[in-house]
């Protein structure tokens, strides 16, 4: 198994349907169905707001910090098999403060699990970026109790129409916190969102970042600046991003000269953990072993551990 850093792995992601009919029996929370074929059978997107919609219905079958626990635990049991060293893993508190959640319980049922594996492990907080910079703010505001739990900001959830800009205040009340600041920007939306990401909000990387390629300067700079891409090959297919595994611009980042990487993004929504989307780059492009090293070297690189712990894995 390839050594490898996950980079872009939302937690709530990682429900599986599983633990999701175990959740809601044990907090009494009501389910359409209960069937796990009938479940599955709903994980068929058209593009990222019909996964968004089923993600955050999901979500209220998480209460407790201990559903946190096992939650973040199950994930991190997977991401060892697959090779995980190092995970910086996003939540979003925004939807469980929104669900009656406090706030306190979900950091400690995350980093209650952190503290019970041995792949390294860092959090970052995620603004809902359609819900708009007054939430953001008011979110890092009760945030910054825990402050010492989080290591960064980031930025998700539907992105057309929701640009990087109005963020600008947020991400610079985070980099006064020192906080790490990244953003999902060129998933569904084009480069100019990428580029203010990195302008406007001081982005040290790019989430998805997959549309940046249509700007020959953009990606030129991207280059030059060696900017960490999270790329996720399987959710770009689930969320019909590109058509097909064989047709992902991925192979062209690398030939470019890009700092990408390879993540899973919600491997419980989009077929799978991050070994599985290494062996989809090299079952349906025909990436080779060069390739697929050269990927997981740069996941280390574009982490935010500190270079010693990084030296270990590389
Ligand atoms: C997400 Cl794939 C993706 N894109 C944007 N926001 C998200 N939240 C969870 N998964
Ligand atoms: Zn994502």
């Amino acid at each position: 198994m390839l050594p490898t850093a996950e980079l872009h792995l939302h937690i709530e992601g990682t429900l599986e349907p599983e633990m999701l009919v175990e959740l809601a029996a044990r907090n009494g929370v009501a389910l359409a169905t209960s069937d796990l074929d009938e479940l599955r059978a709903k994980y068929d997107f058209s593009d990222l707001q019909s996964f968004l919609d089923l993600y955050y219905a999901n979500l209220p079958v998480l209460r407790t910090d201990q559903d946190f626990y096992d939650l973040t635990s199950a994930y991190l049991a997977r991401a060892e098999r697959a090779g995980v060293r190092r995970a910086e893993i996003f939540f979003d508190p925004q939807v469980h403060l929104g669900n009656g959640v406090p706030l306190g319980a979900v950091f400690e049922g995350i980093t209650g699990a952190f503290q019970n594996s041995p792949v390294s492990t860092d959090l970052i907080l995620c603004f809902l970026r359609d819900l708009g910079p007054g939430a953001a703010a008011e979110t890092l505001r009760k945030a910054l109790p825990f402050r010492e739990r989080f290591i960064g900001v980031g930025l998700d959830s539907a992105e057309v129409g929701h640009p990087p800009a109005p963020f600008a205040e947020v991400y610079q009340q985070a980099a006064a916190e020192g906080l790490h600041r990244v953003a999902h920007a060129g998933e569904e939306g084009g480069p100019e969102y990428v580029r203010d990401a990195l302008d406007v909000l001081g982005a040290e990387r790019i989430d998805h970042g997959i549309r940046a390629v249509e700007d020959p300067e953009l990606v030129a700079r991207l280059r030059d600046e060696q900017v960490p891409l999270t790329v996720c090959p399987l959710s770009n297919v689930a969320l019909r991003v590109v058509d097909r595994l064989a047709d992902h611009v991925l192979p062209a980042m690398l030939r470019e000269g890009l700092l990408v990487c390879v993540n899973s993004d919600d491997p419980a929504y989009f077929g799978g953990y991050v070994d599985d989307n290494f062996a989809a780059l090299r079952g349906d492009l025909g990436m080779t072993d060069e390739q697929l090293a050269l990927l997981a070297r740069n996941s280390f690189d574009a982490c935010f551990a500190p270079d010693e712990e990084k030296a270990a894995w590389k």
